[in-house]
């Protein structure tokens, strides 16, 4: 990287220091250019050079020099001191750079390098992906918007980006660098990705695996979540289909650790970073959170450490402050772990998103996360269940009654939001003793044709003991269901809570011409007082696979993905980097934003050509900002 007569171009954040050394006498070349050739991107005018003469050459000088070495003077840039040069006929531009350089009036000679129009891609919906490149254009059909609907900044300000238009000069193919995203799979078949996922061979035909579930070579994505993360960093660019990523090309390694409703584990976390790091990843997405410490997973990422992975995390969405281990911090983002990038999500004006988590100490930079449009798994659909039609039921030990009702209420701990409810018993009363009592509706002519199914349901609950209980049951059979011959797929038991849940339903529902939902509530004979359970936003919603959809999305799940294809652009522009390198270049590289001041650890946002620019700072020139 530093070898005779490159100009180290070090950016400091800090300092903003510009440091020019000139380790040599010979031709000089600026640090671009150096890529550039290497990258094979530009080309040089044949027959002509660049001289530059050193400050005691008298201009007479200067001119019989250029006359000596067969060239002409075509004319001089006064302010800089270069002279273009016409060479003699069949002097090559490489041994005219050699005669030059031996010349010992000569202080620097290049070549006349040629430039062209910046690269950008020609895919129908980059111009709405304001991330890469900022226009102040209005996205269309915005994810990113206040409860009432209404856009917020949307549009937002032009240059608020990654500033990857002029990165993309230097390179767009990052195929040499294999991206592990962690996530709820990817759909390895969409017409924007197809082309970009990793291996495929026998032993992994399906590009990854899954870790949910039982395990399987195949980990399709039934959500959306996992494929849209994919996209970001690596959705095919110029094809003239869809949108682009960060990386144009890229080898995107499907693991699946997340199901269809959006759970995972630790088993299935751990699972997923070891796969990655036994098939050579260099860098791990982890658009992913829990609140709790988990070592299991910490030992993990720190095993990729160890392997010189870089992991990038989501910060989250609670709007709160990580650094905060009492409330809600947001791991893996937040673990002191130097190979852990912690990104939170700015809005198109580079404002922080509302959602975002925030940490002076543990979150570490910014990216896009608002109005992403990319590719999506499939087409949705969901019914949002109003409790009003279609619900059948009764008490088993009191034939002909029942408990349960449907109301529209107040939720209990939000009092301004009105919804829909399940209810058992209404809602000022007691529940019985000793009761067995059921409610269930058919879900089969929505869902029986859909790749994918979850329902999602909130529960508020007060059990006398932990003999009063409910359960959540799926049956197939035709018949009146009853628990005996039922799968439960969950159990509210004992005390008062209220938690929201989700479900994957895929493989215990996918086809199958009967497909209901029961709620089972079950009293003991004594202890009743006590109000029961509260069944409330429940939704059944279906995903269909499709290789041609797409979608908005907004969360700092979006702004990770950003960090993540810049860290492969940046691996596979630099093969020789590790992964401090590159989280050095990402963050030094980086733009001051207000604000990010005070809320990040840089009060910076990733900046595409920053990072590229940037080079590992010589030896006894330090940045304190880069430490972890
Ligand atoms: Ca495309
Ligand atoms: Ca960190
Ligand atoms: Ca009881």
């Amino acid at each position: 990287m530093t070898q005779n007569g490159i100009i180290l171009l070090v950016r400091l954040s800090v300092l903003c220091l510009i440091l020019v050394v000139f380790a040599g006498a010979a031709a000089q070349r600026s640090f671009r250019y150096e890529h550039t050739f290497r990258n094979n991107r530009a080309e040089q005018v044949d027959g002509e050079l660049l001289v530059k003469f050193k400050k005691h050459s008298a201009y007479a000088k200067k001119l019989s020099s250029i006359r000596a070495h067969g060239s002409t003077r075509l004319r001089e840039f006064s302010r800089t001191g270069y002279i273009h040069v016409k060479l003699r006929p069949g002097l090559s531009v490489a041994d005219a750079m050699k005669l030059y350089a031996s010349d010992p009036d000569v202080e620097a000679v290049q070549p006349n390098v040629r430039y062209a129009a910046a690269a950008l891609p020609n895919d129908p919906a980059f111009a709405s992906q304001w991330g890469f490149k900022n226009s102040a254009q209005t996205v269309a059909t915005p994810s990113y918007t206040l409860a009432d609907g209404s856009a917020i900044a949307n549009p937002g300000t032009a240059g608020c980006d990654m500033n990857l238009g002029s990165a993309w000069n230097e390179i767009t193919d990052c195929r040499a660098v294999i991206v592990a995203v962690l996530d709820t799979g990817v759909n390895y078949d969409h017409e924007d990705l197809a082309n970009n996922m990793w291996d495929g061979s026998t032993a992994y035909p399906h590009h990854g695996y899954d870790f949910t579930g039982g395990g399987s070579d195949d980990p399709m994505d039934l959500n959306g979540h996992g494929t849209m993360v994919a996209g970001i960093i690596g959705a095919e660019g110029n094809n003239g289909r869809g949108g682009t990523g960060v990386c144009w090309r890229a080898s995107i390694m499907a693991v699946k650790v997340l199901d269809a409703a959006g759970n995972g584990t630790s088993a299935s976390v751990v699972d997923g970073i070891n796969f990655a790091l036994s098939h050579g990843a260099k860098v791990i997405n982890m658009s992913l959170v829990t609140h709790v410490f988990d070592q299991a997973v910490y030992d993990a990422i720190q095993g990729a450490k160890e392997n010189g992975v870089l992991v990038v995390a989501a910060a989250g969405n609670d709007a709160a402050d990580v650094d905060d281990a009492s409330g809600e911090t947001s791991y893996p983002g937040a673990y002191d772990l130097d190979n852990i990038i912690c990104v939170t999500a700015l809005d198109q004006n580079y404002a922080l998103a509302r959602f975002s988590n925030y940490g002076a100490a543990r979150v570490d930079i910014g990216a896009p996360g608002v109005n992403s449009a990319n590719v999506w798994a499939g087409t949705t659909a969901s019914i949002a269940e109003t409790f009003s039609t279609g619900w059948t039921g009764g008490d088993t030990n009191h034939p002909g009654t029942s408990g349960w009702g449907s109301t529209y209420e107040t939720d209990i701990e939000c009092p301004s939001i009105k919804q829909y409810c399940l209810i058992n018993p209404s809602f000022d009363e007691y529940y019985k003793n000793n009761i067995k009592d059921r409610a269930f509706r058919d879900y089969a002519p929505f869902a029986k044709t859909a790749d994918g199914i979850v329902l999602r349901f909130a529960a508020q609950y007060s059990f006398y003991d932990s003999g009063d209980w409910l359960g959540v049951y799926i049956k197939n059979t035709a018949y009146d269901p009853l628990p005996a011959d039922s799968v439960k797929i969950d159990d509210f038991r004992g005390g008062t809570g209220k938690r929201s849940s989700a479900y994957d339903l895929t493989s215990l529902v996918k086809g199958k011409d009967n497909f209901k939902i029961m709620y089972y509530l079950s009293t003991n004979e004594t202890g009743n007082a006590a109000s029961g359970i509260m069944i409330s936003d429940m939704t059944v919603t279906g995903l269909w696979l499709s290789a041609t959809a797409y979608s908005n999305y907004s969360g700092t799940s979006v702004s990770a993905a950003h960090v993540t294809g810049l860290a492969a652009m940046l691996f596979a522009f630099n093969p020789d980097y590790t992964y401090t390198d590159v989280a050095q270049s990402i963050y030094a590289g980086a733009r001051r934003v207000a604000a990010l001041k005070s809320v990040t650890r840089t009060g910076c946002a990733a900046d595409a050509e920053g990072a590229l620019e940037y080079l590992s700072a010589p030896e006894g020139v330090g940045s304190e900002l880069v430490k972890d």
